[in-house]
């Protein structure tokens, strides 16, 4: 059987990241995709010297032609430019759909059966855009973030209770921000759920209230700490368990920011929501019942991400 084929648009950070962690896992061959000229050739270089001391077999090229993500099962998108002091929030938007209608038609053209994870900020929005530009069917393109946000969230509640992560089952729903809804009733330490868990273990309720405050914040507590760019080790493994997932056929249940309509009284919105991963992409959205309070925070994070989908349809006519 022929080898996958993983291409990385964007050799950034999360980019470099994720090809060494695919190459370590020999998910396939890789192709490092970038704008910059020489980066992503030396950064294939670069990993590919790690093959022999770690013991992989993957080719990995560095590239700055589209032609070669010719034919990929799987394309992860981190390409973009962060936000940098004095930008308004509509101004990364505008860079980025920008970036996301290159990556979209490059992807059109040379690899429209690929399944696509984006992982581009503002999240929700970029997928949408990554979606509607690359013409792909909608169980093809996904966001990742639920994964990462599930992972901060798990985190903090193992070093609160002094537990193992294992054993740790978080659960985040809605948009990736600071509106995202940490689903606390859905969250169980091995099956026990966290509420309960923390009146057996004498952790107060506000406790836990301050965890779901520092995992909604917690890609800014990241920035604020590294003083230049976010965080990338954690994003890119969250990224390749969700081409994991699709690769191996898992039917896994991740929180994605996938295509809903109807369920969750939505109508065409990415958003973070559980979602079936198996050889058919994202295969099914699980709506879940939520109470009064989480519906209402849900909405408030769902409206946040029509808000910006309506800015994008303003940037670009063809997305109106
Ligand atoms: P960075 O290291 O800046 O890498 C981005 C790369 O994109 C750079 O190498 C650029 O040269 C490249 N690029 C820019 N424009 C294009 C283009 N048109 N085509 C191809 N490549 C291009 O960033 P990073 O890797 O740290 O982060 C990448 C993205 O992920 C950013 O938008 C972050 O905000 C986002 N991010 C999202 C999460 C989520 O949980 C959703 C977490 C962390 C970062």
């Amino acid at each position: 059987m022929a080898r996958k084929k993983i291409a990385l648009i964007g050799a950034g950070m999360i980019g470099g990241t994720l090809a060494h962690l695919a190459a370590k896992k020999e998910m396939g061959d890789i192709v490092l995709f970038d704008i910059a000229e020489g980066m992503p050739q030396g950064k294939a270089l670069d990993l590919s010297q790690c093959g022999p001391i770690e013991g992989f077999d993957a080719n990995i090229k560095g590239s700055n032609d589209y032609a070669d993500i010719a034919d990929a099962d799987v394309v992860i998108v981190t390409a973009g430019v962060p936000r940098k002091p004095g930008m308004s929030r509509d101004d990364l938007l505008g860079i980025n759909l920008k970036v996301m209608k290159s990556v979209g038609e490059g992807i059109k053209n040379n690899c429209p059966d690929a399944f696509v994870i984006c992982i581009t900020n503002p999240l929700d929005a970029m997928v949408w855009a990554l979606r509607e530009f690359s013409g792909l069917p909608h169980n093809k393109v996904v966001g990742m973030a639920g994964v990462l946000d599930s992972a901060r969230f798990a985190t903090f509640l193992a070093w609160e209770f002094g537990c193992s992560v294992k054993d740790v089952n978080a659960f985040v729903l809605g948009g990736h921000g600071d509106t995202m809804v940490p689903v606390t009733s859905y969250t169980t330490i091995n099956g026990i759920p966290v509420n309960d868990y923390a009146k057996i273990k004498g952790v107060p309720a506000d406790r836990i209230d301050e965890i779901v405050k520092r995992t909604r914040a917690g890609g800014g507590e990241i920035v604020q700490l590294l003083g230049n760019g976010s965080a990338y080790y954690a994003p890119a493994t969250s990224a390749i368990a969700m081409a994991e997932a699709y690769l191996g056929d898992q039917k896994r249940i991740l929180p994605c920011a996938s295509y809903v309509e109807g369920k969750y009284g939505l109508d065409g919105l990415y958003v973070g929501v559980p979602t079936v991963i198996g050889a058919g992409g994202t295969e099914e959205v699980i709506e879940i019942e939520l109470s009064d309070e989480e519906k209402a925070n849900l909405k408030v994070s769902t409206d946040a991400v029509e808000e910006l989908l309506e800015v994008c349809k303003g940037l670009d006519s063809s997305l109106a």
